[in-house]
């Protein structure tokens, strides 16, 4: 299999310090670690971090970033203002503002943590702090295509799944990883006014989770995670549809059947397990033929696998997908 060249790249202490910040988020910014642990926001922009909320207008648009296809990155005003994250609510334009002063913590009201557990030898629970000191973050520019029918370019921080569960040691019996949201109704208004079956849950094969490309992601555009892309971390999976990409998720767990995923309990016959983009195959009540790229008015052709096909299609191979959607 060729790979192609995607835009990946290390990033040290320099790169990931925004020259812009957006929120004057000091007390987090410490408590996650991004100023104790390698002290890289704090060591190289003492004053951006700072520095009040800059204007919309103010925000660089695209920031020269471009996909690996040569689309440019959606702007941060666009990225953190168009989301899906119903723990909050479904109007993609008010989830920034009802998210905007959560703070990440489990359940019980304990400090926020990331367990990795199940059929593994060797579960850990890591802060986010232990996290981003263990594994190195590189920038990873993915598109975003959500099942909706519109999509994104999104300059991700983040590192390979892979790395951690390589480190937690998976058994021979474990096939599938499943990822789990925090639950927060006091924090996440979403919580307490729908009837979903919450919390939301995600899972992938375990092949799909430790491919190259599959990335725990925790910042965007060289500043951490704002709260409504899924502060502290989430899954991204660039070549299924945006919902396989989980956010805040506190608990990763090794598992030996396919594990429930939330839209699919939802709506079994419109989204899969899989749910890998695919132009071939519609959702049943609209078209995946085409997608609006935030930003365009004219709509642009949907790509086999996301525009990902020569690295991930040989992990479907034989499959027909069609059936597995
Ligand atoms: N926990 C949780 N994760 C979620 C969602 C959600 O509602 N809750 N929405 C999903 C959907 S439908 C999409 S398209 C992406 C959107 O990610 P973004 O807002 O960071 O662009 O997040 C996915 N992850
Ligand atoms: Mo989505």
């Amino acid at each position: 299999m060729t790979k192609i060249k995607l835009n990946s790249i290390k990033m040290d202490a320099t790169e990931i310090t925004p020259e812009y910040i957006y929120r004057n988020r000091r007390q987090f910014l410490k408590a996650m670690g991004f100023m104790g642990t390698a002290a890289l926001l704090a060591a190289c922009a003492p004053k951006a971090i700072e520095s009040p909320i800059p204007k919309l207008s103010e925000m660089p648009e695209g920031n020269g970033k471009v996909d690996e296809l040569g689309d440019s990155a959606n702007s941060y005003q666009e990225i953190t203002n168009y989301n899906n994250f119903y723990e909050f609510t479904t109007d993609k334009q008010d989830v920034a503002l009802l998210s905007k002063d959560y703070q990440p913590r489990l359940e019980n009201g304990q400090p926020f943590s990331l367990e990795i557990s199940g059929l593994v030898d060797r579960p850990k629970t890591y802060t986010i702090e232990e996290i981003m000191a263990k594994f190195s973050q590189e920038e990873r520019i993915y598109r975003l295509r959500c099942v909706e029918g519109w999509s994104m370019v999104i300059p991700w921080q983040g590192f390979p799944l892979a790395a951690l569960l390589e480190d937690a040691m998976p058994q021979s019996n474990a096939k599938f990883v499943r990822f789990e949201t925090v639950l927060d109704p006091e924090q996440m208004p979403g919580l307490r006014r729908s009837t979903f079956p919450w919390p939301y849950q995600e899972g992938l094969r375990l092949d799909e989770a430790t491919h190259d490309l599959t990335i725990l992601a925790t910042g965007l555009y060289g500043n951490p995670l704002p709260a409504q892309n899924g502060m502290p971390i989430r899954l991204v999976v660039p070549w299924k549809y945006g919902f396989k990409s989980i956010k805040t998720i506190y608990r990763i767990e090794l598992v030996e059947n396919q594990p429930e995923t939330f839209w699919n309990m939802i709506a079994p016959n419109e989204y899969g397990f899989y749910s890998n983009v695919n132009p071939q195959v519609d959702h049943p009540r609209w078209s995946q033929k085409t997608e609006r790229r935030i930003g365009e008015s004219r709509r642009r052709e949907t790509l086999m696998f996301n525009g990902y096909e020569e690295e991930v299609a040989d992990l479907y191979e034989g499959m027909d997908l069609s059936v597995y959607y």
